[in-house]
Protein backbone atom coordinates (compact mmCIF):
# COMPACT_ATOMS: atom_id res chain seq x y z
CA UNK A 1 0.00 0.00 0.00
CA UNK A 2 1.10 3.44 -0.82
CA UNK A 3 1.74 5.75 2.11
CA UNK A 4 -0.70 8.48 2.26
CA UNK A 5 -0.76 12.05 2.87
CA UNK A 6 -2.91 14.44 3.93
CA UNK A 7 -3.24 18.49 4.01
CA UNK A 8 -5.30 20.95 5.05
CA UNK A 9 -5.91 24.37 4.46
CA UNK A 10 -8.44 26.50 7.32
CA UNK A 11 -12.03 27.07 5.37
CA UNK A 12 -11.91 30.96 4.64
CA UNK A 13 -15.37 32.82 5.96
CA UNK A 14 -17.15 34.02 3.16
CA UNK A 15 -18.13 37.53 4.50
CA UNK A 16 -15.87 38.59 1.90
CA UNK A 17 -13.95 37.72 -1.36
CA UNK A 18 -10.71 35.91 -1.23
CA UNK A 19 -7.21 37.96 -0.80
CA UNK A 20 -4.10 36.74 -0.98
CA UNK A 21 -3.47 35.70 2.44
CA UNK A 22 -5.77 33.61 1.72
CA UNK A 23 -4.02 32.31 -1.58
CA UNK A 24 -0.98 31.73 0.48
CA UNK A 25 -1.87 29.23 3.06
CA UNK A 26 -4.00 27.34 -0.02
CA UNK A 27 -0.80 27.38 -2.47
CA UNK A 28 1.26 26.38 0.62
CA UNK A 29 -1.04 23.32 1.17
CA UNK A 30 -1.27 23.00 -2.73
CA UNK A 31 2.86 22.64 -2.81
CA UNK A 32 2.66 19.96 -0.66
CA UNK A 33 0.34 17.84 -1.78
CA UNK A 34 1.79 18.00 -5.29
CA UNK A 35 5.37 17.32 -3.77
CA UNK A 36 4.45 14.37 -1.76
CA UNK A 37 2.03 12.90 -4.52
CA UNK A 38 5.01 13.03 -6.72
CA UNK A 39 7.28 11.10 -4.00
CA UNK A 40 4.68 8.68 -4.83
CA UNK A 41 2.23 8.99 -2.20
CA UNK A 42 -1.56 8.66 -2.48
CA UNK A 43 -2.70 12.55 -1.57
CA UNK A 44 -5.67 13.92 0.02
CA UNK A 45 -5.32 18.03 -0.30
CA UNK A 46 -8.74 19.44 1.53
CA UNK A 47 -9.92 23.10 0.95
CA UNK A 48 -13.28 25.16 1.32
CA UNK A 49 -15.34 28.00 3.17
CA UNK A 50 -16.68 28.48 6.55
CA UNK A 51 -20.34 29.90 5.96
CA UNK A 52 -22.03 30.04 9.30
CA UNK A 53 -22.38 32.02 12.46
CA UNK A 54 -23.05 35.48 12.81
CA UNK A 55 -20.11 36.81 11.13
CA UNK A 56 -22.04 35.93 7.88
CA UNK A 57 -25.28 36.60 8.70
CA UNK A 58 -24.29 40.21 9.38
CA UNK A 59 -22.28 40.54 6.03
CA UNK A 60 -25.34 38.50 4.15
CA UNK A 61 -27.51 41.49 5.97
CA UNK A 62 -25.26 44.10 4.79
CA UNK A 63 -25.18 42.84 1.10
CA UNK A 64 -29.06 42.77 1.22
CA UNK A 65 -29.16 39.25 0.22
CA UNK A 66 -30.63 36.17 1.77
CA UNK A 67 -27.67 33.86 3.99
CA UNK A 68 -28.28 31.26 1.39
CA UNK A 69 -27.47 32.87 -1.42
CA UNK A 70 -24.99 35.54 -0.55
CA UNK A 71 -22.35 32.45 1.09
CA UNK A 72 -23.33 30.47 -2.50
CA UNK A 73 -22.05 34.17 -3.98
CA UNK A 74 -18.65 34.25 -1.99
CA UNK A 75 -18.08 30.46 -1.56
CA UNK A 76 -18.08 30.74 -5.84
CA UNK A 77 -15.41 33.53 -5.83
CA UNK A 78 -13.32 31.17 -4.02
CA UNK A 79 -13.63 28.34 -5.92
CA UNK A 80 -13.14 30.67 -9.17
CA UNK A 81 -9.99 31.89 -7.82
CA UNK A 82 -8.38 28.67 -6.51
CA UNK A 83 -9.25 27.70 -9.87
CA UNK A 84 -7.10 30.31 -11.56
CA UNK A 85 -4.33 30.07 -9.53
CA UNK A 86 -4.35 26.17 -10.36
CA UNK A 87 -5.04 24.83 -7.15
CA UNK A 88 -5.28 20.90 -7.36
CA UNK A 89 -7.32 20.14 -4.20
CA UNK A 90 -9.04 16.75 -4.22
CA UNK A 91 -12.10 18.18 -2.37
CA UNK A 92 -13.76 21.70 -1.72
CA UNK A 93 -15.76 21.35 1.19
CA UNK A 94 -18.68 23.70 2.21
CA UNK A 95 -20.12 23.70 5.50
CA UNK A 96 -23.21 24.66 4.50
CA UNK A 97 -23.38 21.08 2.51
CA UNK A 98 -25.49 18.14 3.92
CA UNK A 99 -22.60 15.73 3.80
CA UNK A 100 -21.01 18.27 6.54
CA UNK A 101 -24.46 19.01 8.98
CA UNK A 102 -24.50 14.89 9.04
CA UNK A 103 -21.14 14.22 10.15
CA UNK A 104 -21.40 17.61 12.91
CA UNK A 105 -24.46 16.17 14.11
CA UNK A 106 -23.47 12.79 14.73
CA UNK A 107 -20.11 14.03 16.11
CA UNK A 108 -21.70 16.11 18.84
CA UNK A 109 -24.14 13.65 19.94
CA UNK A 110 -21.52 11.58 20.72
CA UNK A 111 -20.01 14.28 22.48
CA UNK A 112 -22.95 14.55 24.44
CA UNK A 113 -23.50 10.51 25.45
CA UNK A 114 -19.80 10.15 26.28
CA UNK A 115 -20.25 12.91 28.60
CA UNK A 116 -18.45 15.63 27.31
CA UNK A 117 -20.39 18.63 27.25
CA UNK A 118 -22.56 20.42 30.17
CA UNK A 119 -25.06 23.36 29.82
CA UNK A 120 -23.84 26.45 31.83
CA UNK A 121 -24.60 30.30 31.40
CA UNK A 122 -22.16 32.01 30.05
CA UNK A 123 -20.89 35.65 30.32
CA UNK A 124 -18.24 37.02 28.03
CA UNK A 125 -17.00 39.76 25.61
CA UNK A 126 -17.71 38.47 22.08
CA UNK A 127 -15.90 39.73 19.06
CA UNK A 128 -18.15 38.82 15.90
CA UNK A 129 -15.33 39.01 13.32
CA UNK A 130 -13.44 36.92 15.19
CA UNK A 131 -16.32 34.62 16.24
CA UNK A 132 -14.49 34.12 19.37
CA UNK A 133 -14.91 34.89 23.18
CA UNK A 134 -12.01 36.83 24.56
CA UNK A 135 -10.70 37.00 28.10
CA UNK A 136 -10.12 40.44 29.76
CA UNK A 137 -6.10 39.58 29.78
CA UNK A 138 -6.63 38.68 25.90
CA UNK A 139 -7.79 42.15 24.51
CA UNK A 140 -5.48 45.27 24.00
CA UNK A 141 -4.78 48.37 26.51
CA UNK A 142 -8.26 50.14 25.21
CA UNK A 143 -9.97 46.75 25.76
CA UNK A 144 -10.23 46.18 21.92
CA UNK A 145 -10.26 43.07 20.05
CA UNK A 146 -5.98 42.61 19.01
CA UNK A 147 -7.33 42.11 15.21
CA UNK A 148 -10.09 43.97 14.36
CA UNK A 149 -9.01 46.98 17.04
CA UNK A 150 -13.27 47.23 17.99
CA UNK A 151 -14.65 46.81 21.80
CA UNK A 152 -16.52 42.94 21.74
CA UNK A 153 -19.83 42.96 22.94
CA UNK A 154 -20.96 41.88 26.45
CA UNK A 155 -22.81 38.25 25.81
CA UNK A 156 -24.44 36.95 28.54
CA UNK A 157 -26.45 33.92 27.74
CA UNK A 158 -26.99 29.99 28.03
CA UNK A 159 -24.73 27.53 26.33
CA UNK A 160 -23.52 24.10 25.92
CA UNK A 161 -20.00 23.28 27.20
CA UNK A 162 -17.36 21.35 26.57
CA UNK A 163 -14.91 19.86 29.63
CA UNK A 164 -11.88 20.96 28.15
CA UNK A 165 -9.83 20.28 31.43
CA UNK A 166 -9.40 17.05 30.76
CA UNK A 167 -7.16 17.04 27.72
CA UNK A 168 -4.95 19.90 29.31
CA UNK A 169 -2.56 18.18 29.94
CA UNK A 170 -2.37 15.26 27.72
CA UNK A 171 -2.31 17.70 24.39
CA UNK A 172 1.17 19.26 26.66
CA UNK A 173 2.55 16.29 26.73
CA UNK A 174 1.82 15.27 23.37
CA UNK A 175 3.15 19.03 22.05
CA UNK A 176 6.44 18.33 24.36
CA UNK A 177 6.72 14.90 22.77
CA UNK A 178 6.83 15.89 19.11
CA UNK A 179 3.67 13.57 18.89
CA UNK A 180 1.92 16.78 17.37
CA UNK A 181 4.38 19.10 15.72
CA UNK A 182 4.59 22.87 15.47
CA UNK A 183 6.10 25.02 13.46
CA UNK A 184 7.12 27.11 13.95
CA UNK A 185 8.99 26.94 17.48
CA UNK A 186 7.62 30.49 18.63
CA UNK A 187 3.58 29.48 17.97
CA UNK A 188 4.61 26.41 19.39
CA UNK A 189 5.81 28.16 23.00
CA UNK A 190 2.75 30.36 22.62
CA UNK A 191 0.23 27.43 22.56
CA UNK A 192 2.09 25.70 25.64
CA UNK A 193 2.05 29.34 27.54
CA UNK A 194 -1.78 29.17 26.62
CA UNK A 195 -2.22 25.95 28.13
CA UNK A 196 -0.09 26.24 30.84
CA UNK A 197 -1.56 30.09 31.94
CA UNK A 198 -4.90 27.76 32.89
CA UNK A 199 -7.42 27.60 30.09
CA UNK A 200 -11.62 27.28 30.42
CA UNK A 201 -13.97 25.50 28.87
CA UNK A 202 -15.27 26.37 25.76
CA UNK A 203 -18.57 26.73 24.39
CA UNK A 204 -19.66 24.67 21.58
CA UNK A 205 -23.38 26.16 21.39
CA UNK A 206 -24.94 29.38 20.67
CA UNK A 207 -28.18 31.08 21.94
CA UNK A 208 -28.75 33.80 19.81
CA UNK A 209 -27.53 32.94 16.13
CA UNK A 210 -29.96 32.18 13.62
CA UNK A 211 -27.78 31.40 10.94
CA UNK A 212 -26.14 27.83 11.63
CA UNK A 213 -26.60 24.15 12.60
CA UNK A 214 -28.82 23.23 15.26
CA UNK A 215 -27.11 21.24 18.08
CA UNK A 216 -29.50 18.04 18.02
CA UNK A 217 -30.00 17.64 21.83
CA UNK A 218 -30.84 21.01 22.22
CA UNK A 219 -32.21 22.80 18.91
CA UNK A 220 -32.84 25.87 20.58
CA UNK A 221 -29.42 26.29 20.06
CA UNK A 222 -27.15 26.50 17.23
CA UNK A 223 -23.72 24.38 17.10
CA UNK A 224 -20.69 27.42 17.76
CA UNK A 225 -19.48 27.99 14.43
CA UNK A 226 -15.63 26.94 15.45
CA UNK A 227 -16.90 23.57 16.78
CA UNK A 228 -18.45 22.73 13.33
CA UNK A 229 -16.24 24.72 11.18
CA UNK A 230 -12.90 22.57 12.37
CA UNK A 231 -15.54 18.80 12.01
CA UNK A 232 -14.83 20.25 8.31
CA UNK A 233 -11.79 18.26 8.31
CA UNK A 234 -13.02 14.75 9.10
CA UNK A 235 -16.30 15.57 7.31
CA UNK A 236 -14.56 16.28 4.08
CA UNK A 237 -13.61 12.45 5.02
CA UNK A 238 -16.40 11.46 5.17
CA UNK A 239 -15.88 10.58 9.14
CA UNK A 240 -18.56 8.65 10.69
CA UNK A 241 -19.34 8.65 14.40
CA UNK A 242 -20.64 4.78 13.88
CA UNK A 243 -17.55 2.45 12.83
CA UNK A 244 -19.47 0.41 11.55
CA UNK A 245 -19.96 3.06 8.29
CA UNK A 246 -17.01 4.77 8.21
CA UNK A 247 -16.12 6.33 5.31
CA UNK A 248 -13.35 5.17 2.97
CA UNK A 249 -11.45 8.72 2.96
CA UNK A 250 -11.18 8.90 6.59
CA UNK A 251 -10.14 5.33 7.30
CA UNK A 252 -6.94 5.84 4.51
CA UNK A 253 -6.39 9.52 5.26
CA UNK A 254 -7.33 10.53 8.79
CA UNK A 255 -4.82 11.52 11.17
CA UNK A 256 -4.02 14.71 8.51
CA UNK A 257 -0.37 14.76 7.87
CA UNK A 258 -0.07 18.76 7.85
CA UNK A 259 -2.93 21.26 8.85
CA UNK A 260 -1.88 24.69 7.68
CA UNK A 261 -3.25 27.85 9.24
CA UNK A 262 -2.41 31.37 10.36
CA UNK A 263 -1.17 32.44 13.29
CA UNK A 264 -4.70 33.77 14.60
CA UNK A 265 -6.10 30.48 14.87
CA UNK A 266 -3.94 28.75 16.64
CA UNK A 267 -5.91 28.04 19.74
CA UNK A 268 -8.57 26.56 17.61
CA UNK A 269 -6.57 24.37 16.02
CA UNK A 270 -3.95 23.72 18.28
CA UNK A 271 -6.14 23.38 21.46
CA UNK A 272 -9.51 22.88 21.24
CA UNK A 273 -9.61 20.83 18.15
CA UNK A 274 -7.47 18.41 19.18
CA UNK A 275 -9.25 18.36 22.41
CA UNK A 276 -12.54 17.37 20.43
CA UNK A 277 -10.64 14.99 18.76
CA UNK A 278 -9.71 12.61 21.89
CA UNK A 279 -13.22 13.37 23.63
CA UNK A 280 -14.65 11.55 19.92
CA UNK A 281 -11.41 9.28 20.40
CA UNK A 282 -9.92 9.81 17.41
CA UNK A 283 -6.43 10.63 16.76
CA UNK A 284 -5.10 14.28 16.43
CA UNK A 285 -3.36 15.52 13.43
CA UNK A 286 0.58 14.97 13.49
CA UNK A 287 1.86 18.87 12.36
CA UNK A 288 0.48 21.89 12.38
CA UNK A 289 2.06 24.72 9.72
CA UNK A 290 1.37 27.95 11.29
CA UNK A 291 2.00 31.41 8.96
CA UNK A 292 2.47 34.33 9.58
CA UNK A 293 0.72 37.69 8.20
CA UNK A 294 0.91 39.67 5.24
CA UNK A 295 0.86 43.11 5.41
CA UNK A 296 0.66 45.88 2.92
CA UNK A 297 2.93 49.02 3.20
CA UNK A 298 3.00 48.18 6.77
CA UNK A 299 -0.36 47.94 7.54
CA UNK A 300 -2.79 44.83 7.61
CA UNK A 301 -4.69 43.89 4.55
CA UNK A 302 -7.85 45.19 4.72
CA UNK A 303 -10.94 45.91 2.40
CA UNK A 304 -11.52 49.08 4.58
CA UNK A 305 -8.42 50.38 3.60
CA UNK A 306 -8.38 49.43 0.42
CA UNK A 307 -5.04 47.57 0.46
CA UNK A 308 -6.37 43.91 -0.40
CA UNK A 309 -4.49 42.35 -3.28
CA UNK A 310 -6.83 39.89 -5.69
CA UNK A 311 -5.10 37.37 -6.70
CA UNK A 312 -6.84 37.06 -9.81
CA UNK A 313 -5.38 40.50 -10.73
CA UNK A 314 -2.36 38.97 -10.01
CA UNK A 315 -3.00 35.83 -12.40
CA UNK A 316 -4.78 38.45 -14.96
CA UNK A 317 -0.78 40.09 -14.93
CA UNK A 318 1.69 37.25 -13.73
CA UNK A 319 0.04 34.03 -15.36
CA UNK A 320 -1.08 31.06 -12.67
CA UNK A 321 2.61 30.53 -12.30
CA UNK A 322 3.81 33.85 -12.16
CA UNK A 323 1.25 34.27 -9.49
CA UNK A 324 1.90 31.27 -7.47
CA UNK A 325 5.02 32.04 -7.46
CA UNK A 326 4.95 35.99 -6.32
CA UNK A 327 2.94 34.88 -3.56
CA UNK A 328 4.94 31.78 -2.09
CA UNK A 329 8.90 33.54 -2.46
CA UNK A 330 7.53 36.49 -0.46
CA UNK A 331 8.54 35.00 3.04
CA UNK A 332 9.78 31.91 4.99
CA UNK A 333 6.61 30.06 6.45
CA UNK A 334 5.57 31.35 9.88
CA UNK A 335 6.80 34.82 9.38
CA UNK A 336 4.83 37.65 9.14
CA UNK A 337 5.97 40.61 5.95
CA UNK A 338 4.96 43.56 4.53
CA UNK A 339 4.23 42.43 0.42
CA UNK A 340 5.96 45.40 -1.35
CA UNK A 341 3.36 45.02 -4.84
CA UNK A 342 5.72 47.45 -6.82
CA UNK A 343 8.49 44.67 -6.43
CA UNK A 344 6.33 41.72 -7.89
CA UNK A 345 7.22 42.94 -11.48
CA UNK A 346 10.96 43.17 -10.78
CA UNK A 347 11.25 39.66 -8.78
CA UNK A 348 9.18 37.79 -11.66
CA UNK A 349 11.21 39.05 -14.31
CA UNK A 350 14.27 38.88 -11.89
CA UNK A 351 13.70 35.16 -11.05
CA UNK A 352 11.62 33.62 -13.07
CA UNK A 353 11.76 35.68 -16.75
CA UNK A 354 15.69 36.24 -16.48
CA UNK A 355 17.18 33.85 -14.33
CA UNK A 356 14.64 30.16 -15.11
CA UNK A 357 13.55 31.18 -17.76
CA UNK A 358 16.49 32.20 -19.67
CA UNK A 359 18.25 28.93 -18.04
CA UNK A 360 15.74 26.62 -19.74
CA UNK A 361 15.71 28.71 -23.26
CA UNK A 362 19.54 28.85 -23.97
CA UNK A 363 20.24 25.13 -22.45
CA UNK A 364 17.50 23.94 -25.16
CA UNK A 365 19.09 26.17 -28.00
CA UNK A 366 22.76 25.12 -27.19
CA UNK A 367 20.69 21.43 -27.12
CA UNK A 368 19.35 21.49 -30.59
CA UNK A 369 22.78 23.79 -31.91
CA UNK A 370 25.53 22.29 -30.62
CA UNK A 371 24.03 18.51 -29.93
CA UNK A 372 20.98 18.43 -32.60
CA UNK A 373 19.06 17.35 -29.87
CA UNK A 374 20.45 14.38 -29.00
CA UNK A 375 22.19 14.04 -25.26
CA UNK A 376 23.74 11.42 -23.44
CA UNK A 377 23.14 10.87 -19.81
CA UNK A 378 25.78 12.53 -17.36
CA UNK A 379 25.96 12.96 -13.96
CA UNK A 380 24.92 16.38 -11.76
CA UNK A 381 27.80 18.42 -11.07
CA UNK A 382 28.38 18.38 -7.04
CA UNK A 383 26.66 21.20 -6.11
CA UNK A 384 23.95 20.33 -8.15
CA UNK A 385 22.84 17.29 -5.66
CA UNK A 386 23.80 19.93 -3.32
CA UNK A 387 20.70 22.27 -4.20
CA UNK A 388 18.74 19.07 -4.58
CA UNK A 389 19.48 17.71 -1.18
CA UNK A 390 18.64 20.98 0.40
CA UNK A 391 15.37 21.44 -1.49
CA UNK A 392 13.97 17.64 -0.75
CA UNK A 393 14.82 18.78 3.01
CA UNK A 394 12.70 22.06 3.17
CA UNK A 395 9.71 20.93 0.65
CA UNK A 396 9.59 17.79 3.39
CA UNK A 397 9.38 19.89 6.19
CA UNK A 398 6.99 22.26 4.53
CA UNK A 399 9.92 24.76 3.99
CA UNK A 400 8.84 25.81 0.98
CA UNK A 401 9.93 29.65 0.88
CA UNK A 402 13.24 27.69 1.57
CA UNK A 403 12.80 25.34 -1.39
CA UNK A 404 12.42 27.87 -3.60
CA UNK A 405 15.13 29.44 -3.19
CA UNK A 406 17.53 26.21 -3.21
CA UNK A 407 15.43 26.14 -6.84
CA UNK A 408 16.73 30.00 -7.61
CA UNK A 409 20.51 29.44 -6.63
CA UNK A 410 20.47 26.49 -8.23
CA UNK A 411 19.27 27.52 -11.13
CA UNK A 412 21.16 30.60 -10.94
CA UNK A 413 24.69 28.19 -10.49
CA UNK A 414 23.98 26.66 -14.00
CA UNK A 415 23.83 29.86 -15.18
CA UNK A 416 26.74 31.20 -13.63
CA UNK A 417 28.70 27.83 -15.48
CA UNK A 418 27.44 28.51 -18.34
CA UNK A 419 29.19 31.91 -18.26
CA UNK A 420 32.05 30.71 -16.96
CA UNK A 421 32.54 27.92 -19.76
CA UNK A 422 31.28 30.50 -22.29
CA UNK A 423 30.10 27.76 -25.03
CA UNK A 424 29.59 30.06 -27.59
CA UNK A 425 33.47 30.33 -27.69
CA UNK A 426 34.07 26.26 -27.99
CA UNK A 427 31.49 26.07 -30.51
CA UNK A 428 33.60 27.65 -32.63
CA UNK A 429 36.48 25.29 -32.80
CA UNK A 430 36.38 21.68 -33.68
CA UNK A 431 38.75 20.28 -31.33
CA UNK A 432 35.98 21.11 -28.14
CA UNK A 433 33.33 19.28 -29.79
CA UNK A 434 33.40 16.37 -28.22
CA UNK A 435 33.86 18.62 -24.63
CA UNK A 436 31.37 20.44 -25.32
CA UNK A 437 28.53 18.44 -26.04
CA UNK A 438 29.64 16.61 -22.62
CA UNK A 439 28.94 19.79 -20.89
CA UNK A 440 25.59 20.36 -22.76
CA UNK A 441 24.27 17.15 -22.05
CA UNK A 442 25.32 17.35 -18.09
CA UNK A 443 23.54 20.93 -17.89
CA UNK A 444 20.25 19.30 -19.92
CA UNK A 445 20.05 16.94 -17.30
CA UNK A 446 20.16 19.69 -14.66
CA UNK A 447 17.70 21.88 -16.16
CA UNK A 448 15.62 18.64 -16.20
CA UNK A 449 16.18 18.56 -12.32
CA UNK A 450 15.22 22.02 -12.14
CA UNK A 451 12.25 21.35 -13.80
CA UNK A 452 11.01 18.80 -11.19
CA UNK A 453 11.69 20.75 -8.53
CA UNK A 454 10.04 23.96 -9.92
CA UNK A 455 6.62 21.39 -10.41
CA UNK A 456 5.06 21.95 -6.81
CA UNK A 457 5.38 25.93 -7.40
CA UNK A 458 4.73 26.65 -10.98
CA UNK A 459 3.51 23.73 -12.48
CA UNK A 460 2.69 24.53 -16.20
CA UNK A 461 6.24 26.07 -16.75
CA UNK A 462 7.14 22.84 -15.40
CA UNK A 463 5.54 20.30 -17.57
CA UNK A 464 6.99 22.05 -20.49
CA UNK A 465 10.32 22.25 -18.90
CA UNK A 466 9.43 18.32 -18.37
CA UNK A 467 8.18 17.34 -21.93
CA UNK A 468 10.98 19.44 -23.66
CA UNK A 469 14.06 17.21 -21.96
CA UNK A 470 12.53 14.47 -20.97
CA UNK A 471 13.65 12.12 -24.54
CA UNK A 472 17.55 12.29 -24.40
CA UNK A 473 17.13 11.72 -28.61
CA UNK A 474 15.11 14.78 -29.14
CA UNK A 475 15.23 17.96 -26.59
CA UNK A 476 13.42 20.44 -27.77
CA UNK A 477 13.15 24.33 -26.74
CA UNK A 478 9.54 24.74 -24.79
CA UNK A 479 9.35 28.28 -26.11
CA UNK A 480 9.27 31.13 -23.73
CA UNK A 481 7.63 29.88 -20.02
CA UNK A 482 7.89 33.76 -18.30
CA UNK A 483 7.40 36.12 -21.05
CA UNK A 484 8.49 39.33 -19.16
CA UNK A 485 6.92 41.87 -17.90
CA UNK A 486 7.29 45.61 -18.21
O1 LIG B 1 -10.31 32.22 10.39
N1 LIG B 1 -1.79 37.04 5.57
O2 LIG B 1 -11.22 32.24 8.27
P1 LIG B 1 -10.54 33.54 7.61
C1 LIG B 1 -1.61 35.71 5.53
N2 LIG B 1 -13.06 30.55 8.98
N3 LIG B 1 -2.59 34.83 5.70
C2 LIG B 1 -3.83 35.31 5.90
C3 LIG B 1 -4.11 36.69 5.96
C4 LIG B 1 -3.02 37.59 5.78
N4 LIG B 1 -3.18 38.89 5.79
N5 LIG B 1 -5.42 36.85 6.17
C5 LIG B 1 -5.95 35.60 6.25
C6 LIG B 1 -11.09 31.80 9.55
N6 LIG B 1 -5.00 34.67 6.08
C7 LIG B 1 -11.94 30.60 9.85
C8 LIG B 1 -11.09 29.35 9.74
S1 LIG B 1 -10.79 26.70 9.90
C9 LIG B 1 -11.65 25.47 10.61
C10 LIG B 1 -11.82 28.09 10.11
C11 LIG B 1 -5.18 33.21 6.09
O3 LIG B 1 -11.29 33.78 6.36
C12 LIG B 1 -4.52 32.55 7.30
O4 LIG B 1 -4.26 31.20 7.02
O5 LIG B 1 -10.45 34.63 8.60
C13 LIG B 1 -5.62 32.65 8.33
O6 LIG B 1 -5.49 31.73 9.39
C14 LIG B 1 -6.83 32.34 7.48
O7 LIG B 1 -6.56 32.94 6.21
C15 LIG B 1 -8.08 32.92 8.13
O8 LIG B 1 -9.09 33.00 7.19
Amino acid sequence: MKPTFYVTTPIYYVNDKPHIGHAYSTLLADCLSRWHGAQGEETFFSVGTDEHGAKIAEAAAKAGKKPEVFVDEVSAEFQTAWKALNIEASDFIRTTEERHKTVVVSFMNKLKADGHVYEGEYEGMYCVGCERFYTERELNEKGECPDHKRKPKLIKEKNWFFKLQPFVSEIIRDIESGKMEMYPEKRKNEVLSVLRGGIEDFSVSRQNVAWGIPLPFDTKQNIYVWVEALQNYISVLGYNADEAHQGANFKKFWPANVQVLGKDISKFHCIFWPALLKAAGLRVSKRFLITGFFTVDGQKMSKTLGNVIDPNDLVAKFGADGARYLILAQFAVGEDGDIKAEKFVEKYNADLANNIGNLVSRVATMATKYCAGVVAATKFRKNIGEYKKSFAKAMEQGQVYDAIEAVIQCAASVNKAIEVYKPWEKAKDEAHSSELKKMVSTWVGEVAEIGTMLAPFTPEAAAKITQAFADPNHIHNPGILFPKIK
